[in-house]
């Protein structure tokens, strides 16, 4: 059956229930998803080629044809972004600035050096967003950074991020788009402190810092992002999420939700409508953590339909920016983008498609009516749906995308 057939169908299934399709569609075309671009490399970065990654970051595979340079993971984006359906946003970390082959330390880094990468993104119409890389650094080698006791390493890391926020304000200037800057940091212990109050107060005024000069929050939106544990931090992570709760809502800063940065059975869907209570807008780092956070790729499953759901039904797409955080070097690396962010893109979709009887069964206190309506849910056309929109963004339907990809190792990937 045709793609035109199939959808025609799906549209009037859906009519029926009260959705109306085409608004759907029309919606989900104006939401974009900012790929991160250190899928791509292994989240290796361009300023010491071969450097170890450090500070709890954990890649994992050595599948052939890894970007190696600045244009080779430009092109992969390329490719990937061919295979996407809308208009979308690359996310950048500091360390895939282009340094000309000079050492640039971190507290030294400007716009200049991604100026290829703000001519890439004006080219291809992209967004772009932007990170302090707080890690993989002779001065993150004791695993503290804004938070460090020594007053110099502490200054090295805010003259960093600071650098950081002007360029994500350059980067927002020259697109006309603005940029959200994230700031990750891995301050931690593995084991059991004696001070958790120090390394604390350190990052609080550590951040008061970065964040003293005013941007315009046109240009740039500065987020800050909690972790409960990682790698060599099982103990004690400075910045949890109490900390940068209290932070982002006393300061005004986006927190920024990492779905791998809880307790494996606790999700972030519902921490959405919670925070947003109290701050304007947040940003999202979708995961999916298999037993810990691990930054598997994105799956179509519940947990990503349970955010995708409380961003669309709560008409929250102005207020959540939507970010990737997962890197699988297991696999073809342009695949792992692809899978993921189709699959972020898919599940907005359904939740765009969920039939607003649902809340009047709920509205009604029907709960019997709201169980058998989202049950019911799970079985609708979405594909078909999903299929035409594919189609009208000019991207392969279904599995074809993967032949470009297979294509692409061939002729691009396999000879690196
Ligand atoms: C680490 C954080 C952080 C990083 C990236 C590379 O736990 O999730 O966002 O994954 O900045
Ligand atoms: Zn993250």
């Amino acid at each position: 059956m045709s793609i035109a057939k199939s959808f025609s169908l799906a549209q009037e299934r859906y009519a029926g229930l009260g959705v109306d399709v085409e608004h759907a569609l029309k919606t989900l075309a104006t939401i974009p998803i900012s790929l991160h671009c250190w899928q791509g490399d292994d989240v290796g970065g361009f300023e010491n080629a071969g450097g170890a990654l450090g500070n709890g970051l954990a890649v994992t595979g050595n599948y052939p044809g890894k970007a190696r340079t600045p244009d080779e993971l430009r092109a992969d984006l390329d490719k990937s972004l061919s295979l996407i359906p809308g208009k979308h946003r690359l996310n950048l970390h500091a360390f895939y600035g282009e340094f000309g082959g000079k050492k640039v330390d971190r507290d030294a880094i400007e716009p200049k050096h991604f100026a290829n990468w703000i001519a890439w993104a004006k080219k291809n119409g992209l967004g772009l967003d932007f990170n302090p890389t707080c890690f993989s650094h002779p001065k993150a080698a004791d695993g503290f950074t804004l938070s460090n006791a020594d007053k110099g390493v502490r200054k090295f890391w805010i003259e960093h991020c600071i650098r950081s926020r002007e360029i994500g304000a350059a980067m927002g200037k020259a697109l006309g788009k603005t940029c959200v800057t994230n700031v990750w940091i891995p301050d931690g212990y593995k084991d059991t402190p004696a001070d958790r109050v120090g390394p604390r107060a350190r990052l609080a005024e550590s951040l008061d810092a970065v964040f003293k000069k005013a941007i315009s929050p046109k240009l740039n939106l500065d987020a800050v992002e909690p972790k409960l544990f990682g790698i060599g931090s099982e103990s004690f992570v400075v910045g949890s999420h109490e900390f940068y709760m209290g932070y982002a809502v006393s300061r005004k800063k986006l927190l920024t939700l990492d779905a791998g940065h809880y307790h494996p059975t606790e999700g972030i869907a519902d921490k959405i409508s919670s925070v947003l209570q109290f701050m304007p807008e947040i940003l999202l780092h979708v995961s999916r953590g298999v037993r810990w956070d691990s930054d598997h790729v994105v799956i179509l499953n519940d947990d990503l339909l349970a955010i995708a759901r409380e961003i669309a039904v709560n008409g929250y797409t102005n207020r959540v920016h939507i970010g990737l955080d997962y890197f699988d070097a297991s696999i073809n690396r342009v695949a792992a983008w692809t899978i993921g962010t189709r699959n972020m893109i898919r599940a907005l979709l359904i939740a765009l498609l969920e039939t607003p009887l649902i809340r009047t069964a709920e509205a009604s206190g029907d709960l019997t009516t709201r169980l058998a309506l989202q049950e019911e849910a799970k079985t609708l056309p979405f594909g078909a749906v999903w299929d035409q929109y594919c189609e009208q963004q000019g991207v392969p339907v279904g599995e074809h995308w993967l032949t470009e990809v297979k294509g692409y190792e061939k002729t691009v990937l396999s000879k690196r």
